[in-house]
């Protein structure tokens, strides 16, 4: 891509938005100024395409090449990271698109059918805890009462977030017109594991998404003095949540190809002088299928009553979101596999919004070699010449799929 701007350039450009000095990697949260300042960042390099971009209702932002119509082809992905999170997980789908964008106009190509670029807001749920926010709104898998008043760590709900950046958080909710307009979604992605290194290849297609869900555990006991509060008269819910967290890793080695995680884990007040009166902590749990997911989640449910009861605790625990299995149409997958020289079919243990329209539309999903494997940290990569191959990859796919 002589001359042209490739993937790689693109991110370079918003290496400084957002960068955390303190965790290392980005934090781009959905509506913070790190990611207010991709967004317009977004619409002036869609804009300088000669794309024409609108927000929808739900805070996703579409940028259209052609009039904005029904049956599009429609692909994108996210611009909000988690705490400390790469500099991959989510603009390298955006920036593809871009540079798709350039391939397919490069060549002369035109759409014959509506094509749109989408960034879909607060897929990781890193601010307001549930993930995919924008697309569930979108497919209408979330109340919008609830969505309105999921609060972030400070206290502000994402209605008042929404409205102080501007938008109208009361229309929030399922939207039959952006739905219709997507004709099929295929969204390019950073793989989040060694699959394409081990294979040797630098693109893949997505065969599924393992079912994953987050819920939360509060344990409660009874605040108290560090120094004056006997052994024996004390009621710590930081004692259950310690061996909760033990028992989720035992949990999850002994189930079929699960995966649990305790990333995130909030005593009440906080005091190192302080036996705390409440502790939060939040379980990620995954696995290929509901069953075993589920199943997971009620064990250490059930452990969770007894760690709390051996200490004098309660606990509560609290669904906040679920992803079921996802399967990707195994027309589309085959046929995109086919396109893009037999690449490999992988499974992600990572959601996407592409996970939610999946329920929808058809949908589809690439993803780049990331040689570490690692994401959702600061180590996470992709080389620039993979990243290429991406973005050719991409604008194949979409012109094969608008002819
Ligand atoms: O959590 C996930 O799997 C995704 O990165 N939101
Ligand atoms: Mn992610
Ligand atoms: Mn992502
Ligand atoms: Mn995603």
């Amino acid at each position: 891509m002589t001359g042209m701007v490739t993937p790689s350039g693109l991110l370079a450009a918003i290496e400084d938005v957002g960068a955390d000095r303190r965790r290392g990697g980005f934090s781009r949260h959905a509506f913070d100024p790190a990611e207010l300042e991709l967004r317009e960042w977004f619409v002036e390099q869609a804009e300088s395409r000669g794309l024409r971009v609108t927000a929808d209702r739900n805070a996703n932002l579409w940028a259209w090449w052609g009039e904005p119509g029904d049956d599009a082809i429609v692909t994108g992905s996210h611009l909000d990271s988690v705490p400390g999170g790469g500099a991959f997980d989510g603009p390298l789908g955006v920036v593809s698109a871009l540079t798709a964008v350039d391939l397919l106009r490069a060549k002369g190509f035109v759409p014959r059918r509506p094509l749109a670029v989408v960034v879909f807001a607060e897929e990781e749920g890193g601010r307001f805890g549930v993930p995919c926010l924008g697309s569930r709104l979108l497919a209408g898998t979330i109340d919008p009462d609830r969505a309105r008043s999921l609060r972030d760590p400070g206290g502000v709900s994402f209605a008042e977030a929404m409205a102080a950046a501007g938008m109208r958080p009361e229309h929030v909710g399922r939207d039959e017109e952006a739905l219709r307009r997507i004709g099929k979604f295929v969204e390019l992605h950073v793989e989040q594991g060694r699959g394409l290194v081990d294979l040797d290849r630098p693109v893949a297609v997505a065969s599924s998404i393992l079912a994953h869900g987050r819920w939360r555990f509060r344990f409660s006991g009874q605040g108290n003095h560090a120094g004056a509060t006997l052994i024996s008269d004390r009621r710590d819910p930081m004692l259950p949540a310690a061996q909760f967290v033990l028992a989720a890793r035992r949990a999850a080695a002994a189930a079929e190809d699960a995966r649990a995680t305790v990333g995130r884990l909030v005593p009440n007040p906080g005091g190192t002088n302080v036996i705390a009166s409440t502790v939060d902590l939040w379980l990620d749990a995954r696995s290929p299928t509901d069953a075993v997911t589920r199943s997971v989640v009620e064990e250490l449910s059930g452990l969770a009553e007894r760690f709390a009861g051996e200490e004098g605790c309660a606990v509560e625990v609290t669904e906040e979101s679920y992803g079921d299995t996802v399967h990707f149409q195994p027309r589309l997958r085959d046929e995109l596999s086919e396109l893009l020289d037999h690449a490999p079919a992988l499974p992600t243990g990572a959601g996407h919004d592409a996970g939610i329209l999946a329920a929808e539309v058809p949908t589809a999903m690439l993803f780049v070699r990331n040689p570490t494997g690692v994401s959702h940290a600061p180590e996470e990569f992709a080389e620039a010449d993979d990243c290429t191959s991406g973005a050719q990859a991409l604008a194949r796919v979409l012109e094969h799929l608008s002819a």
